[in-house]
Order: C-alpha cells, then structure tokens, then sequence
C-alpha cells in the first residue's frame, strides 16, 4: 500500500467511525514511515471534514459527531509521542482553551500537539472557558501567548470579552494573542484586538514561531 493509500485508509476510518481500525491504522502509518503530523493533517482532519459535511448533508447525526470525535482522539493517543521534539529550550508559554460555550476541542488538541512539537510549554484551560478563567489563568501563569479556539459562530465573540477583560486588568500588554478555528479570519481578529487568527494548526504554528 502507498503513502496515499494509507492516509485515503485512516481518512476513512473516521469518517466510517471504525474506533477499533484507528489505533492499528496509524500504528502502521508510523511505522512506514509517513509523519505524524502528515496523518494527523492528511488522514484523520480530512476524514473529519467529510463528517462534518455528511453532518451537513443530514446523513450523520449528533451521535455520529460524537463517535468521530472519540474515533479522532484514540488515533491522537498513538500518534502524540511521534510529535515530540529532541529540542531542550522552550519555545514559549502559552496558555490556551475553547471561548465559552464550545466543548469542540480535536482541533484545539492537535494545535496543542503540535505547538508541544515545537517545544512549547502549554497550559491548556480545556472547553468552555470563561473570560475569567482565562484572565486568571494569564495573571497566575504570566504566559508571552494567550490562544483561542472556537468552532461556532455563535461562541467567536466570547473571545472578545476575554480581551475586553484583560485590557481592564492590565493583562494585555507583553501578551501575543492568537485566535484560531474554522469560523475565525484575520479581519475578525483585528475587529476584537486580537493578533493574528490562524484557519488550521500548522498555520497556527507557523505564526507564532514568526513571534518568537
Ligand atoms: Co460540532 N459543529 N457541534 N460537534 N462539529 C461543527 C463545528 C459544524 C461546522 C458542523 C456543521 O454544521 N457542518 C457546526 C458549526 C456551525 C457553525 O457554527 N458555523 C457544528 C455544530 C452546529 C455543533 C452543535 C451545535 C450541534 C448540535 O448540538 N446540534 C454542537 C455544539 C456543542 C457546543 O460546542 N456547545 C456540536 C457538537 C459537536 C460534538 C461535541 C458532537 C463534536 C465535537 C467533539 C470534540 O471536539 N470533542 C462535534 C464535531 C466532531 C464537529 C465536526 C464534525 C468536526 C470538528 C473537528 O473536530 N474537526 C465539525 C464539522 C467540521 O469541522 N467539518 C462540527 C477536526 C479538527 C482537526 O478540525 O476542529 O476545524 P477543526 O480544527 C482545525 C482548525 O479549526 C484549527 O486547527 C485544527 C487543525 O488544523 N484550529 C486552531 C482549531 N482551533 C485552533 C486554535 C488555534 C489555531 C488553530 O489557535 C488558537
């Protein structure tokens, strides 16, 4: 089997939600050689649009959305060690969870996996965070970086008041913030302060290393 085949192969298992194919499906991927990130990007993200588009479609319901999320996050276990870096000097600290309301989390987790790739320290707030959840967790961990993810249009402007509150409290200066998920654009961050929105991990990763 190709390169091609394998990640066509892992692409389908999630979206056929076959829980019990991942964990060897990605085992056998490392092992050939292809790169984790490439089946976390080219493998299991894609499978997930294509859920998401049957969801769409009214082919998948709810629980199906459930099983592709669970399905996702059992190909993460074995892939998470292959993400790790050699490198000692961490690359910055950056605290991180979904706006207020969103309980999506696969993409914040691959961000997160990556960004600990690069050698970032990271200090993950998990889902439904509140705005005073995040400025507390910034004043106690004094990170450089400040990300959020939201995947609902209806939870985006929750992170407005995130950096509503910190600007009152002090808290946004020497602070970079990037906003991230599929709804986010670079015009929406700019509207609410932020400094960059990143579409996907790997664009993500890329600009805060170009802040580093
Ligand atoms: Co829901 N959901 N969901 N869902 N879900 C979407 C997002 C949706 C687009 C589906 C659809 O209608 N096509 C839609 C949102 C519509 C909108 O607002 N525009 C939707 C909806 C409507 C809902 C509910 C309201 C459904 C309902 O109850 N009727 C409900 C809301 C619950 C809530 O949050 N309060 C809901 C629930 C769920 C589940 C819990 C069942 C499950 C999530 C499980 C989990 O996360 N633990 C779920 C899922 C799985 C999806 C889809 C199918 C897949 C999302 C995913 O994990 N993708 C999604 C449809 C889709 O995206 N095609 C959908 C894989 C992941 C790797 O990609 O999340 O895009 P993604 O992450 C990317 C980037 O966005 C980016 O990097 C990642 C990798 O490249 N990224 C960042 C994300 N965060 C980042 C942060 C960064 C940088 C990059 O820096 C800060």
């Amino acid at each position: 089997m190709d390169k091609q085949e394998r990640l066509e192969k892992i692409s389908e298992a999630i979206t056929e939600l076959d829980i019990d194919a991942i964990p060897e499906l990605c085992k056998k991927a490392v092992e050939e050689g292809i790169s984790a990130n490439e089946i976390l990007l080219n493998g299991m993200a894609k499978g997930m649009k294509v859920v998401g588009e049957r969801y769409e479609a009214g082919e998948y319901y709810l629980a199906e959305l459930i099983m592709a999320g669970e399905t996702m996050k059992e190909g993460m276990k074995i892939l998470e060690p292959y993400l790790k870096t050699s490198a000692t000097r961490s690359a910055g600290k950056c605290v991180i969870g979904t706006a207020k309301g969103d309980l999506h989390d696969i993409g914040k987790n691959v961000f997160i996996s990556l960004l600990k790739a690069q050698n970032y320290e990271v200090i993950d707030l998990g889902v439904d965070v509140s705005s005073s959840a995040f400025t507390e967790a910034v004043r106690k961990h004094k990170p450089n970086l400040l990300a959020m993810s939201a995947l609902l249009t209806t939870t985006m402007g929750e992170m407005e008041k995130v950096i509503i509150e910190l600007k009152k409290q002090g808290l946004r200066d020497g602070l970079k913030i990037i906003v991230g998920g599929a709804p986010l654009t670079q015009e929406y961050a700019e509207k609410i302060g932020a400094d960059a929105a990143a579409h996907d991990a790997v664009e993500g990763v890329r600009i805060l290393s170009g802040w580093s």
